[in-house]
């Protein structure tokens, strides 16, 4: 399968973030990107799609946000890294603010998303590489891997969250969409509930999103992810929520991954977006699953067996010394 990654992907590069009441070094780093290039072999590179597939996905007036923001700051006077502080949970609406610290808080729902210098360069890059595997689809290839960091499904439409500024599942499952590739399925592993891309389709019957997950009732993003979650108006039926408990290892993991499988198949799905964390890894410093490493590759041949045309999108994942070998292990699973 073909290995897709961008060096600008590389610059966005936050110092810090909120954690648990404390401000500690940020754990979405390019050490995680380093890791996972030097795990594998024959990179190929990413190419420009322009704008137009990620405004298929986000707000115009939040993309441009996102690229002035850093400049922004820097002109109220500020340095380092651009942090929200004021979060509108109410009656959002698109009002305009002539201040930074109103529009970061607009367009995002936590205080774990810092925008440095190169975020929106990154951001930009990473969505093409989801863009530019997708396109291998399309070319008939059965699998590809779209190395995304920044990652993207906490992000919505308009809002950033949780490491996320673009949503890089979501624009290439619209891609993908209007190319005719569809019915499209989403399948999301990442540790964390993929709430931006559930929010994205969820009232959206021709995308079925999938998701197995901490369950919210302990872990981020709380407020998404609960069972109960099914979609709405046309979309009802087309989200699946599997929040499992903390502690979860591969054998109790398997029977969630095997329930969503068969949901994806029954809907018909002919074509497969994996939104793939690697922080249900027994050493993630901050998630609480315990899978192990060959636990990946038994996860990507019970997903392969399905046949369809598979992207894998990069989510998360932190425990950067075992990164790399991590996510070698899920994508020799397709082989
Ligand atoms: N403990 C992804 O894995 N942590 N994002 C909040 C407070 C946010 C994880 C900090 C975790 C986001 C893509
Ligand atoms: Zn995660």
């Amino acid at each position: 399968m073909k290995l897709f990654f961008d060096d600008r992907q590389t610059g966005h590069a936050p110092e810090r973030e909120l954690h648990n009441g404390e401000f500690v070094p940020y754990a979405e780093s390019i050490d995680r990107l380093q890791s996972i290039v030097a795990a594998l072999d024959d990179w190929q590179p990413v190419r420009d799609f322009g704008r137009e597939p990620l405004l298929a996905v986000h707000d115009p007036a939040y993309v441009a946000f996102l690229e002035r923001a850093h400049d922004d700051w820097l002109t109220a006077g500020r340095s380092g890294d651009a942090i929200g502080y004021s979060f509108p949970i109410v009656r959002r609406r698109p009002l305009r603010f002539n201040r930074i610290d109103a529009d970061i808080g607009a367009y995002s729902f936590d205080a774990s998303t810092p925008i440095a210098a190169g975020t929106w360069t990154s951001a930009y890059w990473s969505a093409q590489c989801a863009l530019t595997a997708l396109d291998r689809l399309n070319e008939g290839d059965a699998h590809a891997f779209a190395l995304c960091r920044p990652p993207g499904h906490h992000a919505g439409r308009d809002y950033m969250g949780g490491y996320c500024y673009l949503n890089n599942a979501a624009i290439a499952a619209r891609h993908a969409q209007a190319l005719g590739l569809g019915p499209i399925a989403i399948l999301d592993v990442d540790y964390h509930h993929g709430n931006g891309t559930q929010d994205i389709f969820y009232e959206d019957p021709a995308i079925f999103f999938a998701s197995i997950h901490a369950d919210p009732v302990t872990d981020y993003p709380f407020y998404w992810g609960h069972a109960d979650e099914c979609g709405e108006g046309a979309g009802e039926g087309a989200t699946l929520n599997l929040p499992l408990p903390r502690g979860t290892d591969g054998a109790a993991y398997r029977p969630a991954l095997d329930t969503a499988l068969r949901a994806i198949a029954a809907w018909g799905a002919r074509c497969l977006i994996v939104s793939f964390g690697a922080d249900t890894f027994s050493g993630d410093p901050i998630s609480n699953f315990k899978l192990e490493r060959q636990d990946y590759t038994t996860m990507a041949r019970v997903i392969a067996d399905l046949g369809l045309p598979t992207l894998v999108v990069m989510e998360g994942g932190y425990a950067v010394g075992d990164l790399g070998r991590n996510v070698a292990a899920f994508l020799a699973g397709f082989d």
